[in-house]
């Protein structure tokens, strides 16, 4: 038997409660009412619900910690093209970095950061467009963008405001290396103890590739590593305390593995963690890229952030997923821009943590600047008819769409992400259910100040899940919540959205009272929680 929820709104004062419980009960009511009259005489069985009773257990030893600034965003470096948007009166902006977490790692890079140029002084000139780059097969950026030294300043107060600090991406494709340590020098005054580090080059393994062309064929991670360390010890030059990370590649791990072992004694004391990305599925034209497949699990995940994050360790450094998202070349519509991305993002950051990753940058930003990063193509944008309309808020994946004149908004994989954080600062515990469900996961952590958290995510369409926790404690609750897992609006967490116009507060915290030292908690298909214990499991 599941103990009946104990609903509160923080913000109604009490007799309004009842009221709102009456509410909550009465339309409940009358779900199951129209149910039990043939509402559901039309739904074929396999669509019905079940349910499943499972019971969930912790190990008893903390393993990885979730450091605080675990969560952080990517963007293409180009968004520096426009010096408005990461600006400290960005209002919107500021007040949504601010509602994911107070202490964030916002990461500049993408594709476009190999073609953007340090225009120091208005009279500088932009650098040869190489040939590749007159390609329409070419997916990296056709045109150079310019970056001024206005826009680092914009950024300093950006980071300012909203408490985050930086990793900034320096170009190796088609960079230099004095022009790379100009920038990088401006960049480190401004940004202070902000700057967490900088990367050279993005996804350097690719240049070979017919559709990148940034090297010839025989580019291989040894040449990568002599040319990094030409650029890197231009910056040093500059830039005397200059940390870096690194390779930031697209998928080869045995880059991340190499870099992880060699860059520290070429440069010791400077690298300080070693870097890779990871797109769940792609390209969005792939008519296997589904929220299905989004939500089950990748054992390519499982099999190798273990091996990296062993690497990295063995080499004194922390290994960050600096750039990722479910699709890549945009995302994809209905999938991307879609709750299951919700599930999938906290799915995605809460394992990666539990590998004992140091954090994860969730890639976005507007549809036009991702497709420039992709050569002009935004493969998304023709899948459906509502995709225009989608990509003229922003890309499908991001996390953030809008624009300073249209305003900010939230998209589901925001709300993934923050109940992803409610373990940052945690050391994590091993959790699992004794009888697997179809398709579920459970994170529990230990917090600094006291208490268990829990993070459960149920992701299957149809199957509602009965969990009961052995705890003496109860626990407060708060519901990630949406239509269904394809749905692109109407996603709560505590019965509250995220907005940019206000503070973000659970509005509906539930109380689930342990009984003979059991806390039962009711998921409903499609759903996430979190739970806070004040004791320890
Ligand atoms: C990555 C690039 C980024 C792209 C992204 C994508 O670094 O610039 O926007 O892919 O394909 O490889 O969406």
């Amino acid at each position: 038997m599941t103990n009946p929820p104990v609903i509160w709104n923080r913000k109604k004062p009490d007799d309004e409660q009842g009221r709102f419980v009456r509410r909550m009960n009465r339309r409940r009511f009358l779900t199951l009412a129209s149910l039990a009259t043939g509402a559901l005489a039309g739904i074929p069985a396999w669509a019905q619900e079940s349910s499943t009773k499972i019971r969930l257990s912790l190990g008893s030893a903390a393993t990885s910690a979730v450091p605080v600034d675990y969560l952080g965003f990517s963007c293409e470096t180009a968004q520096l093209a426009d010096p408005a948007y990461f600006a400290a009166d960005n209002r919107e902006l500021v007040s949504l970095f601010k509602a994911l977490t107070p202490e964030g790692i916002l990461r500049l890079g993408g594709n476009s950061s190999e073609f953007c140029w340090w225009k120091a002084v208005p009279a500088d000139q932009p650098p040869e467009l190489p040939e590749s780059a007159r390609r329409a097969d070419n997916w990296m950026p056709h045109s150079f963008t310019a970056i001024e030294p206005v826009a680092v300043d914009s950024l300093a107060g950006f980071l300012k405001a909203t408490g985050w600090t930086a990793i900034y991406g320096l170009n190796l494709g088609t960079g230099t290396p004095e022009r790379d340590a100009d920038e990088a020098a401006y960049v480190a005054r401004r940004l202070g103890k902000r700057l967490r580090f900088f990367q050279i080059g993005n996804e350097p393994e690719y240049y070979r590739d017919a559709n990148n062309r940034l090297r010839p064929q025989d580019w291989d991670f040894d040449k990568y590593l002599a040319q990094w360390m030409t650029f890197a010890k231009a910056v040093i030059a500059r830039v005397p305390e200059a940390r870096f990370a690194g390779p930031d590649v697209g998928s080869n791990m045995e880059w991340v593995i190499r870099f992880a072992q060699e860059a520290p004694r070429l440069l010791p004391g400077r690298i300080v963690a070693c870097t890779g990305h990871y797109y769940a599925m792609g390209p969005p034209d792939n008519p296997r890229v589904t929220a299905q497949r989004l939500l089950a699990s990748d054992p390519k995940v499982d099999r190798e952030v273990a091996r990296i994050i062993r690497a990295a360790e063995e080499n004194h450094l922390v290994y960050r997923m600096t750039e990722g998202n479910s699709c890549y070349r945009g995302g994809k519509p209905g999938v991307s821009n879609a709750f299951c991305s919700a599930l999938w993002a906290a799915d995605y950051l809460l394992k990666l943590a539990s590998f004992g990753c140091a954090g994860v940058n969730l890639h976005g930003g507007g549809a036009g600047v991702i497709r420039r990063s992709l050569g002009g193509h935004l493969p998304g944008a023709q899948l459906s008819p509502e995709a225009a309309a989608i990509a003229a808020q922003g890309s499908f994946y991001t996390p953030i769409a809008g624009s300073r004149e249209t305003g900010f908004s939230a998209r589901p994989v925001f709300y993934g992400m923050k109940l992803a954080g409610v373990l940052a600062g945690g050391r994590m515990r091993s959790a699992h259910f004794d009888q697997p469900p179809a398709n579920a996961d459970a994170y529990a952590a230990e917090m600094p100040e006291g208490g268990t958290r829990l993070v459960l995510l149920n992701k299957d369409a149809r199957q509602k899940l009965e969990i009961s926790i052995e705890s003496p404690h109860s626990a407060m609750l708060w519901r990630l919540q949406a239509p269904g897992l394809t749905a692109i609006s109407g996603v709560t967490l505590a019965g509250a959205e995220i907005r940019p116009d206000k503070t973000w507060q659970p509005a509906q915290e539930e109380r689930l009272v342990s009984k003979d030292r059991q806390v039962q908690l009711a998921m409903e298909p499609a759903s996430g929680a979190a739970l806070f214990f004040q004791g320890s499991l």
